[in-house]
């Protein structure tokens, strides 16, 4: 069986190694050619634990090869961004280009997959485009959408352990989608139709995103009201079916804070919590940053001289290096713009350098600062000595007593 990716970013690249690990002749594709450069010199361009010792083994084997054009295959992936644009409006301009560009390489009996989070009805329109450009294909081919689950930081584990969504356009396409994935997938593989599919991947995500604006609420009103809030949360979540999750500076990375969107903007009556959820998580950013500013201004006003900050973190969550939609780098940014970049030290310990940030060692940073701000509970951060002597604004939980 011979696959092809389109798209080797953060989830397509390892679908393809594992997908290639598990026999299946591989070609991933993608249209940035110093990734299918680095690809088939059997380097990975991201940071996955475990990732790259596996890359280098199936590139070695012959199973997987890189390209910046697709090769008939037998089945088809498509794993592309759908950003949204200014409006919240999803993007699928990258899934209908990856689509296009494997049409003229449809054969009889081939799959068709789509694994992009992607607004309800894409599938089917991605169907359409495919049979008016290919008609005589109706009937002939396996159409099906297939969300990935998997969490940065543990992809390899739970490509293979997760369960799967799996939604044909008919029956039989989500049995042909279902004997693919059971080559390489070890969780349960759910049946189900592609709109449902569609929608069952944007509600798992803002699920989580609802759940953490309440987290986030809590925090606000904790503030106000002078209460710890990661102690009110972990004896909240003594009760038996109370399970509240942590608030932070805010909600980032390229799914929650970007999923809820492509429900909001098609059924906007209908979402008013998931609407207020992503206001609220946004909201939540935009507190720390003035928490920081006034925290600033107040140094100053006693010590008169401006402080020295120490912006802990940059990336949208802990122990990873992807900085994509970051409330980190948002409050980072709007910090900086307020104070004419004085006197702001910025710390990233999973990036060595960043093309507008300049990045100091945390430990310098650390030492040399009057206010720290806590953005990502990075475990680096958790093992720095507590120190009285400074301004402490806690985004994250370092301290959570
Ligand atoms: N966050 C909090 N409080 C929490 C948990 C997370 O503030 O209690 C924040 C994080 O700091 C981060 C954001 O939420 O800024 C998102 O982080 P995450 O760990 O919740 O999720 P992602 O974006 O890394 O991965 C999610 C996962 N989806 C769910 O858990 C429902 C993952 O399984 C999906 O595969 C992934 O989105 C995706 O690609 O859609």
């Amino acid at each position: 069986m011979k696959a092809c990716f389109m798209g080797l970013g953060y989830i397509g690249l390892p679908t393809a190694i594992i997908a290639a690990e598990h026999g299946i002749k591989v070609i991933g594709v993608d249209i940035n050619p110093q990734v299918v450069d680095m690809t088939n010199q059997g380097l990975i361009h991201i940071v996955e634990p475990g990732l790259q010792e596996l890359c280098g083994k199936v590139v070695t084997s012959g199973h997987l090869k890189a390209s910046v054009k697709p090769e008939t295959s037998d089945v088809y992936l498509v794993v592309v961004p759908t950003p949204f644009k200014g409006n919240h409006e999803p993007d699928i301009s990258y899934v209908e280009t990856a689509t296009r560009s494997v049409i003229p390489l449809l054969k009889e009996n081939d799959l068709f997959i789509i694994e992009s989070t992607s607004p309800v009805g894409t599938t089917d329109k991605m169907t359409d485009l495919i049979f008016s450009l290919r008609p005589e294909l109706k009937g002939k081919i396996y159409i099906a959408y297939c969300p990935e689950r998997v969490l940065p930081g543990n992809v390899i584990y739970e490509l293979v352990h997760n369960d799967r969504v799996i939604g044909g356009i008919n029956p039989e396409s989500t049995e042909k989608a279902i004997g693919f994935y059971s080559r390489f997938v070890k969780g349960t593989l759910h049946k189900t139709n592609a709109k449902t599919a569609e929608m069952c991947k944007l509600t798992e995500n803002s699920s989580r995103d609802v759940q953490i604006a309440f987290a986030n609420e809590l925090s606000l009103i904790c503030d106000k009201a002078g209460i710890n809030v990661w102690e009110l949360i972990e004896l909240a979540n003594k009760h038996p079916r109370v399970h509240i999750l942590q608030p932070g500076s805010g909600v980032g990375g390229h799914c929650i804070a970007v999923d809820p969107y492509f429900i909001t903007a098609e059924f906007p009556y209908e979402s008013q919590l998931i609407a207020k959820a992503r206001e609220i998580n946004n909201y939540k950013a935009f507190w720390c940053a003035e928490k920081v500013e006034n925290a600033m201004l107040k140094f100053e006003l006693e010590h008169n001289r401006k402080p020295v900050v120490a912006m802990m973190g940059l990336a949208f969550k802990p122990d990873i290096d992807d900085l994509r939609e970051s409330p980190a780098k948002y409050i980072t940014t709007k910090v900086m713009q307020s104070r004419n970049n004085a006197d702001i030290l910025v710390v990233e310990p999973n990036v060595r350098e960043h093309k507008i940030f300049k990045l100091t060692n945390y430990k310098e940073a650390y030492e040399k600062a009057d206010i720290i701000v806590f953005l990502v509970a990075h475990k680096e951060f958790k093992e720095l000595p507590r120190k009285e002597n400074k301004v402490i604004l806690d985004f994250c939980g370092i301290y959570k007593k």
